[in-house]
């Protein structure tokens, strides 16, 4: 058999797989992996840098499914090159990521092989796709990760990170919005490490683009700044081969390769048309496209002989070459260089470096205080210090978020060793390049104002999805930000972020809680967080009068109590704790027995032990007052149908922050008032 007929019949069985897995399941999308076979079978026998018995060899090159909708392919990929499984704690194992059965479960209950690529559910996948344009934004963060360990562990005669970045994409990909910043910011970086394959097939799931996309995609990236390849036939895989090289070999920015592409190749129905798209080819279509790739018309699953083995003579062979000889270097390595290798084995584990806590703040009682978001960054400053992976920036509002590294540079053009990213106002491609770090291990973080998180949104939900720890900093975080006004004035946007599960939101009260919420964040492994901040300072409160703020950990705790059982608790997250608390002293004065709980997670305390939750919020007590410069929405579940909610019902309103606080009723007298109009309501 010659070499173009065995590359023929993976390529077929890559789509025959394929067909036969939508067939099976009635459901899912065979057009694009029928198309984009060749593409990616090209891709991955000759360039790919990847080892598919060590899946999670840090120096192997990412291959990304930005058309998530195409999931078959990648499971196929990986089937057929024989991939192994990886266990949560990071073993790998001597089973199939995905074996035949599991393609025979495509799309169903617990199977592997879902219906889009999970993230941490099907080794193999480096990141979660579906949603369009995500994947190819998370590649941005995945390709500058790649830059910045190069920076930080390469040393003369030792090149531990070089790894390119390839990530398969279509019109839908190239639609969103998010794309366009993630290739805005890709192009004025200059990634050089950086692939995007664009399935120019010309249909999208209403029809043709010509309904709706009909820019010229090229000249877009060009002014990106990238270098734009074109391949006229996705059949092709010498010029697929020859435009794979280039990138390889121009380097300097990065590169968009746009093939041309018939969706649904090889069926025999007129191609090109929207049924190819979203549904099962049915019967009579399905046995015409196997004859038309030689297949037995009543085949089902089949891998002919030789294809597997076809895989691993070229990129099986090829990847354990590379990954041997990384591992060798290693090895001289951790000779030469012992505690960079050590951290090195560290960030694979997702574990923070020993001593990281050493230089953590604590911020002495100031009744003027301090705005959370200045304490935050003198916090994170203080934790960058001991912890070199943390990584990130902000949406252009740095001198607002705090949130600049000052031990650092910045990234350049073409530099990516500075720890500070400049994400331009393109919050959305911040959020997914963050988790493009997270996915690569770093400790990526990025800051906007908690209204904006809206437009972060898709990415913040994918990382709670991926189970990854990115850090969404958000600063300005109620109508206590005052003249702005209701459009920058969050209200829904804190019960919108609790809703996502997984992801730990933390909105500390002073600036002691701010330390203690670091602590938390560098701790994690697996939980994406949303640290919350003032825009206004609060006073830092009195350790000695009040509880300690590493009771933050716990989620919620007792920060001052009553004498005997309380009469009414008082719950508190971040400014409004101290409101609690001048709200405390003036119900103590007229004999009123109070106490007051912070809650800056409700998270972290849901995760607590009952006997823990009742000592903080006792079941006999049903007056509780919750009181937070956010929507009331949700604060049922802490005070109960019988309690009360000091909190938005409208948006807010441009003024100076007094009066805002005395319209909506942040004040001292309210708080009381209220307080005993719920201990009445309780007693009836
Ligand atoms: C953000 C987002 N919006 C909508 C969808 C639903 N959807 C799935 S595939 C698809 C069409 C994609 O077209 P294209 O990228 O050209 O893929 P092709 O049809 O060529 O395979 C749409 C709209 C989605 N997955 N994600
Ligand atoms: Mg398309």
């Amino acid at each position: 058999m010659t070499t173009d007929t065995r590359d023929t019949q993976c390529i077929n069985t890559l789509r025959t797989l394929a067909i036969d897995a939508v067939e099976k399941a009635h459901s899912g999308h065979p057009g694009a992996p029928m198309a984009l076979a060749p593409v990616a079978y090209q891709l991955w026998q000759q360039e790919l840098r990847y080892d598919p018995a060590q899946p999670i060899w840090p120096n192997r090159d990412r291959f990304i499914l930005s058309n998530g909708h195409a999931s078959m392919l990648l499971y196929g990929l990986l089937h057929l090159a024989g991939v192994k499984r990886v266990t949560r704690d990071y073993r790998v194992e001597e089973v199939p990521a995905i074996s035949m059965e599991d393609l025979q479960k495509f799309r169903q209950l617990d199977s592997v092989t879902p219906g889009h690529p999970e993230y941490r559910w099907t080794s193999g996948v480096e990141t979660t796709t579906g949603p369009l344009g995500q994947g190819v934004s998370n590649s941005v963060g995945m390709a500058i990760a790649s830059r910045w360990l190069a920076g930080y562990f390469n040393r003369p005669g030792f090149t531990l990170f070089d790894y390119d970045v390839w990530a398969l994409c279509g019109d839908g990909d190239l639609m969103e919005g998010v794309a366009s910043e993630a290739a805005s910011i890709a192009g004025h970086l200059q990634l050089p490490n950086l692939c995007w394959i664009y399935d120019a097939n010309r249909i999208s799931i209403d029809g043709s683009t010509d309904l709706a996309f009909t820019e010229d995609v090229g000249r877009r990236f060009e002014a990106y700044g990238w270098r734009v390849l074109r391949v006229a036939d996705a059949n092709n895989l010498e010029e697929l081969g020859q435009a794979y090289r280039t990138f390889k070999e121009q380097r300097g920015k990065p590169t968009l390769i746009i093939v041309t592409s018939r969706i649904g190749y090889g069926a025999p129905k007129k191609e090109g048309t929207a049924s190819a798209h979203g549904e099962p080819l049915g019967a009579e279509e399905l046995k015409g496209a196997k004859r038309n790739y030689g297949w037995p018309e009543d085949s089902q699953f089949l891998v002919p002989d030789g294809v597997r083995e076809r895989f691993q003579e070229r990129m099986g062979a090829r990847g354990k070459q590379l990954r041997e000889a990384w591992e060798k270097s290693l090895a001289e390595y951790r000779k030469a260089h012992p505690a960079l290798a050590d951290q090195l084995e560290r960030l694979q584990r997702r574990e923070a470096p020993e001593g990281w806590d050493a230089e953590l703040p604590s911020f002495p009682a100031d009744a003027k205080g301090v705005a959370t978001r200045e304490s935050s960054g003198k916090v994170l400053n203080a934790l960058a210090k001991h912890h070199p992976f943390l990584v990130g920036g902000s949406a252009d509002l740095n001198p607002s978020t705090k949130t600049y590294l000052s031990l650092s540079g910045p990234m350049k053009p073409g530099e990516h060793s500075g720890r500070n990213i400049h994400f331009g106002v393109r919050e959305h491609a911040m959020g997914s390049i963050v988790n493009g770090l997270s996915l690569s291990k770093l400790r990526g973080y990025g800051a906007t104002f908690l209204i904006f998180s809206d437009y972060e949104r898709p990415a913040i939900r994918l990382s709670a999805i991926m189970e990854v720890p990115s850090i969404h900093i958000f600063t300005h975080d109620s109508i206590g930000l005052g003249e702005d006004g209701p459009t920058h004035q969050p209200v829904e946007q804190l019960s919108g972020l609790r809703s996502i599960p997984g992801l730990i939101v933390l909105r500390p009260a002073d600036a002691n809680e701010v330390t203690e919420a670091w602590r938390v964040i560098a701790r994690q492994k697996h939980h994406p967080v949303a640290l919350v901040l003032t825009r206004q300072a609060v006073p830092t409160l009195d350790r000695t009068k009040y509880a300690p703020a590493s009771g933050l950990a716990k989620g919620a705790y007792v920060l001052a109590d009553s004498e005997g059982a309380p009469e009414v608790v008082l719950i508190g997250t971040g400014s409004e704790v101290s409101l609690c608390l001048a709200a405390y002293d003036q119900l103590k004065a007229e004999g009123v027995k109070a106490r007051v709980v912070s809650m800056p997670s409700w998270e972290l305390f849901e995760q607590q032990d009952e006997a823990y939750k009742d000592s903080v919020l006792p079941p006999s007590v049903s007056a509780r007052v919750a009181v937070e410069q956010a929507a009331a929405f949700g604060w049922e579940r802490w005070v109960g149908l019988r309690g009360s909610v000091v909190g938005m019902r409208t948006f807010g309103a441009s003024a100076p922050l007094k009066n805002l606080l005395q319209k909506f009723g942040f004040t001292v007298d309210n708080v009381v008032k209220v307080a005993k109009e719920t201990i009445a309501k309780a007693r009836k």
